[in-house]
């Protein structure tokens, strides 16, 4: 299996760390994009980084990865609460999916209890701060590794 890792990003979080630190702490999605690449490296993954405030974009990369990838790590941000042609694009993606969130989302307000992509992801992260995306890439470092042996 590919130790390609698409990374991907929704709506408004390249505002991250720039405002509501409160809710989503201070670290930038550049720091988040450095941590995910150390990490990635220390797992020997190869990591592709991505942020759209489009969601076309998401999908295509999505799609992307169809051809290319082992896993993915997903925030979408809004589209998580509203996107069915996310969570479409997703089931057409074959290895491991991880939804990440960085605030608790079950915590917060009611139109953000349900996910449509939590009907794909194989796991869910949720209020453990933007540690949260390298703890879904040792994730699916391990489903990779554990299908290789
Ligand atoms: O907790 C998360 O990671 C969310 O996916 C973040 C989304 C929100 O709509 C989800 O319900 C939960 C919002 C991302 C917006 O990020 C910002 C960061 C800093 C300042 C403003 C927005």
């Amino acid at each position: 299996m590919s130790r390609l890792v698409y990374v991907l990003n929704g709506p408004n979080l390249n505002l991250l760390g720039k405002r509501q630190p409160h809710i989503y702490g201070h670290e930038t999605l550049a720091d988040v994009e450095a941590d995910c690449r150390r990490v990635g490296q220390e797992l020997g993954l190869e990591i592709r980084f991505h942020q759209s405030n489009r969601e076309y974009e998401i999908i295509d990369w999505i799609h992307e990865a169809r051809e290319t990838a082992g896993g993915i790590v997903i925030n979408p941000a809004a589209f998580t609460h509203t996107s069915v042609a996310i969570l479409d694009a997703l089931n057409a993606f074959e290895f491991p999916v991880i939804e990440v969130h960085i605030s608790n989302v079950h915590k917060r307000e009611a139109f953000r209890h349900h996910s449509y992509v939590s009907l794909r992801a194989d796991g869910v992260i949720a209020g453990l701060g933007t540690q949260g995306y390298t703890l879904a890439l040792q994730r699916i470092a391990k489903l990779i590794n554990d299908k290789k042996a």
